[in-house]
């Protein structure tokens, strides 16, 4: 599982596209057919971050998150833009997932 889970990471953080800017500390974040659109967002050591996430595809197993050290599953229901506030990590990253972790996002920490 912890296996599993670091392979996640890696293969998040080798994609090099998606770096996102947060206005308002608001990550846009969308489910689509490719997974979650951007899959990296950018930030700060210990910024608070509203992940807004809305499920835009019917067909996909991420109609729910997972967010790394937080026990509340949520749901994603289509069309619907849910709020989940998380506060980035001193270094490293937070990473989320659909339940059964095939679909992968994370908040990467950039910069001092
Ligand atoms: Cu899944």
């Amino acid at each position: 599982m912890r296996f599993m889970l670091l392979l996640a990471i890696l293969l998040v953080s080798c994609k090099e596209k998606a770096h996102t800017a947060l206005p308002g500390n608001v990550a846009e974040v969308s489910v689509t057919a490719k997974g979650f659109e951007p899959p990296r967002i950018d930030a700060a050591p210990g910024q608070p971050i509203t992940l807004r996430i809305t499920r835009k595809v019917a067909e996909t197993c991420a109609d729910a998150v997972d967010v790394e050290g937080d026990p509340v599953r949520h749901m994603l229901p289509l069309d619907v833009p849910v709020d989940i506030k998380v506060k980035a990590p001193p270094s490293g990253q937070l990473a989320f997932a659909c339940p059964m972790k095939m679909v992968n996002g994370a908040i990467v920490v950039v910069g001092h």
